[in-house]
């Protein structure tokens, strides 16, 4: 039985103010729950996130990192710089870092692997674009990306990952996946990781749904059967969604 991750992608949002009122506010109102919740705060709230949720059940992540462990890598953050802070898992690949910042499967099996030598567990995004969808390409784009980000990489490792399903059409844009379109492609994923890691891995793996997830529609979703949880960007940022959101999820 694989356990539900809701985790909250702030992007670019909160400052350390922002983040610690939204911690203790949430600390305040989550009350005990099967769901693992993890909040992924931008790096210059990481810290004081850390320190707030000492002794918590809420789990910390990053948005990224590079995937060398130091060097003169200007304005890039370390996989031990992660650790250090208390930082259990990382979102890599999200389809802004690909879009905005040229980020490639190949850079994200880089990034993947090095997250996993160092600790941290990866949240690997993959998802298709609009055009990709309506050319009927979607299943051979996200087993593309997938992988691609796990290349190289032990079946053991494989099945303690997790891979959030993000339709790019979907993010922020208030469009969600129908909850059928989310279930055929998170088992699309995990039908190509059977394939190549074994029904083990595949069995093990956590595959999220994100793309404009909300109260309203989280109970649906996670209700399919390939579908263990969500990424969550914008209704992640207000405490009564981001519970609600757990709440329905059960
Ligand atoms: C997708 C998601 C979080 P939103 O990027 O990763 O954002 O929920 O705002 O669509």
């Amino acid at each position: 039985m694989r356990q539900l991750i809701i985790a909250g992608n702030w992007k670019m949002h909160k400052n350390i103010h922002e983040a610690l009122e939204f911690l203790q506010e949430l600390q305040g109102k989550l009350g005990s729950t099967p769901v693992e919740v993890v909040v992924c705060p931008p790096f210059t709230a990481l810290a004081p996130v850390a320190e707030a949720l000492k002794g918590s059940s809420i789990a910390l992540g990053a948005q990224n990192m590079h995937w060398e462990k130091q060097g003169a890598y200007t304005g890039e953050i370390s996989p031990l710089m992660l650790r250090e802070i208390g930082c259990k898992y990382v979102i890599l690949g999200h389809s802004e870092r690909r879009q905005y910042f040229g980020e490639t499967d190949d850079s994200v099996n880089k990034k993947v692997k090095a997250a996993l030598a160092h600790g941290l567990i990866p949240i690997i995004c993959v998802g298709e674009t609009l055009d990709q969808r309506a050319a009927g390409l979607t299943e051979q784009v996200v087993a593309t990306q997938t992988t691609g980000a796990l290349e190289g990489l032990t079946p053991g490792q494989v099945a303690g990952l997790v891979i959030a399903y993000e339709p790019v059409w979907a993010i922020g844009t208030g469009k969600t996946a129908s909850e059928e379109d989310a279930q055929q492609v998170n088992r699309c994923i995990r039908t190509v990781i059977a394939d190549q890691y074994g029904a083990a891995a595949a069995e093990a793996v956590r595959i999220q749904y994100g793309g404009s997830v909300k109260p309203g529609n989280a109970r649906a979703l996670m209700a399919q059967p390939d579908i263990d949880g969500a990424l969550v960007g914008g209704a992640s940022l207000q405490v009564d969604d981001f519970i609600g959101i757990i709440e329905n999820s059960l």
